[in-house]
């Protein structure tokens, strides 16, 4: 009966959004709309990642049309997308994009309260093998009703109101956190509609997979070394884990969400202070990301997005790692 109750009683994300905004009567309704726009944006990427493919034959993004025109790349395509969805949306007033090196302003007549911090496209050099790849997207609200500046993006993590990516794999999925609970959505293709099929995620308690680029092996710290070394010939009797990457970002910590594990990018002699960045500063509200921090860290600090080298705008190097293990391991 459950089951059948899924098939006809869609939860829509639209829906699972304005559930949770009655429950505060005080809302005006901005976040939901914020949404449906980011949501738009996760649709058409979407929508061009699966043509990606065809590209050659029929020249979309990346190749030269028929007038002999340059098209746009897909991250490049995706950025403008995102960015003019959002600043449609009228809801919003920074907007903080990987693609972008300077933060962007909405202007005056068009302005809302949030900010929003996003990658459109990561995992680029994914595309044209048909490998997963993903947009992150992290949601702050203005501090007051100054003149924006980058201070409104740059607060603490903790203040963030919602965080969250798109994976376009062999089904699209959508990830979100609005601070209590992470909610997983996937787009039926027939439909248009991003409908809840994982709710209230959470990171299984063990897992046996590590992620980690062990190409960089040669230049990794000797503990990082020593922790991978004992993945693979443990001495307590149990059984090695199994090595996945994928080398796409969302897709191996949608994975290691799911199934736990661990995800790492240790920071190494060739990238000192790591290849993944984050921007958007900690959450400890966003579950999870609870394992993201520094691996020399001592503190357990939380980083909600992260992604690679960023903007002037802002940015700090993370040595990231998701995982599912007790935060001792990670760090032996
Ligand atoms: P790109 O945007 O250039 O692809 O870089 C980001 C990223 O792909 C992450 O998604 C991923 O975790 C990481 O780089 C993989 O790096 P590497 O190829 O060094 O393992």
């Amino acid at each position: 009966h459950e089951a059948d109750a899924h098939r006809t009683d869609l939860m829509t994300i639209t829906r699972f959004v304005l559930n949770e905004q009655s429950k505060h009567p005080e809302s005006r309704g901005d976040f939901s709309i914020l949404l449906s726009h980011i949501v738009l944006g996760c649709k058409f990427v979407c929508s061009a990642v699966n043509k990606a493919g065809l590209a050659k034959l029929i020249g979309l993004a990346g190749e030269t049309n028929v007038q002999g025109e340059e098209q746009k790349k897909l991250d490049v395509l995706s950025n403008d997308v995102f960015v003019k969805a959002l600043i449609s949306s009228g809801r919003t007033c920074i907007l903080v994009s990987e693609e972008d090196e300077e933060a962007i302003f909405v202007e005056p007549s068009k302005r809302g309260r949030y900010c929003v911090v996003f990658d459109p496209l990561d995992g680029s050099s994914n595309i044209d093998c048909g490998v997963s790849i993903g947009t992150i997207f992290g949601i702050y609200m203005m501090k007051d009703s100054h003149e924006p500046t980058l201070d409104d993006v740059l607060q603490p993590g903790n203040n963030m109101l919602a965080a969250g990516y798109c994976m376009y794999g062999s089904s699209c999925t959508l990830v979100l956190s609005t601070g209590s609970g992470v909610n997983g959505f996937t787009l039926d293709p027939s439909l248009g509609e991003f409908i809840l099929t994982h709710p209230d995620i959470k990171i299984p308690k063990k897992g046996k997979i590590y992620s980690v680029n062990e190409g960089n092996a040669k230049n990794w710290d000797g503990p990082t070394a020593k922790y991978v070394e004992k993945c693979k010939f443990p001495k307590d009797g149990s059984s090695p884990k199994s090595l996945r990457y994928i080398g796409s970002m969302v897709a191996d910590v949608h994975r290691t969400l799911l199934y736990g594990g661990i995800f790492m990018y240790p920071r190494d002699k060739k990238s000192p202070n790591g290849k993944l960045r984050y921007v958007f500063g900690s959450c400890s509200n966003f579950f999870w990301f609870y394992f993201f921090f520094p691996l020399r860290s001592m503190s357990l600090k939380n980083y909600s997005v992260i992604t690679k080298p960023y903007t002037n705008v802002l940015s700090k190097p993370l040595c990231g790692i998701v995982c599912s293990m007790k935060s001792s391991q990670c760090h032996s």
